[in-house]
């Protein structure tokens, strides 16, 4: 780890100090402050007002118990969490994520990069996360709906339109805005489409809004690619995971010519040289929610590879789609000597910070997860924009909307890194950029 500047080294401190054992929190922010060491010599204020320590501690933190039954009659409990870390430019906002991991720490640095991110896509949005340590694999749909609505008995008082607005991340889609929208109207007697997003198109939800994360992420790299003069064609691209993420990005790389040869989930990956095959990928993960090694079996070409990482698979363009830090410092060495020249985060901090320490001594671009996956919330403002004015899109609008926001991100990082001398550095560009909006905001608003 680098040393940090010395204004910003005692408030890392004081972080790490209060949120004890919240490891994921404590990288998040380390990650930013890095960043703002010529920041915060430019601009005294933001320390001398306390504006970064206050950005540190979210403004409300929500934290219940989720009883619900399953199908066998018996009670199970789980833990709820929202964060609702800043409302400087807009109502809180932020994912919903279900998994045996989450903790408060996860919930944390989720949606402490949130505000950034949120901040960097130019849009009315604050930052927020939440979720449970709930576990939806191997759930019927039964047990889902009952625990979505069991969770969203507690939460719906914390939220609103103008207050806090969720949508989805690792474990929750569709389905579950569903049930939990279902309930928030039930319960509050309101057809208030704007207190969720990520909902069905025939009930208020956005086009694109599904796709606008993995497209996202590949509008950012193909502008990477287009300001050196080159573009996807022919490209090999190695993507993790097969969520929602994943197969949105891997759709986009293959319409604008490039190949996936890979991708992978919680049990190993697949190795498809020819390009994984989109259609049988989607039957398998979306419909059917099962493993990748059923896509193994059907293709016959390809076998699921346990054990083993799927940055082994040689590759032009990598992009991290699945979970926090599952781009290990070995990960990256395969990476670099198998000749990656693009490294672009779908997920939320995928790489490791040894593993960004690598890719930037040996000169392969690096593009951080708040400024390449701000396409989903990005296209959630675009929703409630929508259900704001009783309208709705058209796919083809609504896209071209998307692509332009990538456009403009990619280029306030450039223009950002620039301005602060680290030409070319996305990660300053997108720290400084997200956290400048922000900051100002903050000062502007008094004492809040
Ligand atoms: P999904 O639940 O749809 O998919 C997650 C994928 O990642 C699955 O293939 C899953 O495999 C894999 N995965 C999850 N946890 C692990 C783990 N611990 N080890 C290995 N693989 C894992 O989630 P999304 O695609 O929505 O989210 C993926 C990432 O993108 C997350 O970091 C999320 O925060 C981020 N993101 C999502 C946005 C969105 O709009 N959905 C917006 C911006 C960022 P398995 O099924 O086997 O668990
Ligand atoms: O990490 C993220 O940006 C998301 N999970 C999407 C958040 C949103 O409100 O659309």
């Amino acid at each position: 780890m680098t040393e940090l500047h010395t204004k910003l080294h005692d408030i890392y401190d004081e972080v790490a100090r209060r949120n004890p054992g919240e490891d994921e929190f404590h990288q998040a922010v380390y990650e930013v402050l890095n960043s703002l060491g010529p920041v915060v010599d430019k601009h005294p204020d933001y320390v001398d007002r306390a504006v970064i320590r206050r950005l540190c501690e979210p403004e409300r933190q929500i934290i219940f118990r989720v009883p619900w039954l399953d199908d066998s009659g018996d009670v199970q409990v789980n833990r709820g969490f929202r964060v609702e870390f800043n409302s400087a430019l807009g109502p809180f906002k932020g994912g919903l994520r279900f998994h045996p991991s989450v903790y408060l720490g996860i919930i944390k640095f989720l949606g402490f990069e949130q505000i950034f991110k949120n901040s960097l896509t130019g849009l009315p949005i604050g930052g927020g996360k939440g979720g449970s340590d709930f576990d939806p694999k191997g759930r019927s749909d039964g047990e889902v709906m009952r625990f979505c609505q069991s969770f969203m008995t507690e939460l719906y008082r914390h939220l609103g339109e103008y207050t806090d607005v969720p949508a989805g991340d690792i474990g929750v889609g569709m389905r579950e805005i569903g049930y939990m929208f279902g309930q928030y109207k039930r319960i509050t007697n309101r057809y208030e489409s704007g207190v969720f997003t990520g909902k069905g198109i025939t009930w208020g939800g956005s086009q694109v809004r599904t796709e606008a994360t993995g497209y996202g992420t590949v509008f950012f790299v193909d502008e990477i690619l287009r300001s050196r003069g080159q573009s996807f064609d022919g490209k090999k691209v190695v993507v993790s995971g097969s969520g929602n993420v994943a197969i949105y990005a891997i759709e986009k790389v293959s319409a604008l010519g490039g190949t996936v040869i890979a991708c992978s989930d919680s049990t190993g990956f697949v190795h498809d040289p020819a390009g994984i095959d989109l259609d049988l990928l989607k039957e398998i993960k979306e419909k059917r929610r099962a493993r990748l090694a059923e896509y193994a079996e059907a293709r016959g070409s390809s076998q699921l590879v346990a054990n083993r990482s799927v940055w082994e698979v040689e590759c032009d363009i990598a992009l991290p789609c699945a979970t926090q830090n599952e781009v290990s410092g070995t990960d990256a060495r395969h990476l670099i000597e198998s000749g990656c020249q693009i490294v672009a985060e779908g997920a939320n901090m995928p790489c490791t910070p040894e593993a960004v320490k690598y890719f930037e001594d040996a000169g392969v671009t690096f593009a951080p997860g708040k400024a390449v996956n701000a396409g989903g919330v990005a296209t959630s403002a675009l929703e409630m924009q929508q259900n704001a004015s009783r309208d709705s899109w058209t796919f083809s609008d609504t896209e071209a909307r998307l692509a332009e926001i990538m456009r403009r991100i990619h280029h306030r990082c450039l223009a950002t890194a620039d301005e602060y001398g680290q030409p070319g550095n996305y990660v300053a560009g997108a720290n400084i950029a997200g956290f400048i909006r922000v900051a100002d905001a903050m000062l502007a608003l008094g004492l809040v």
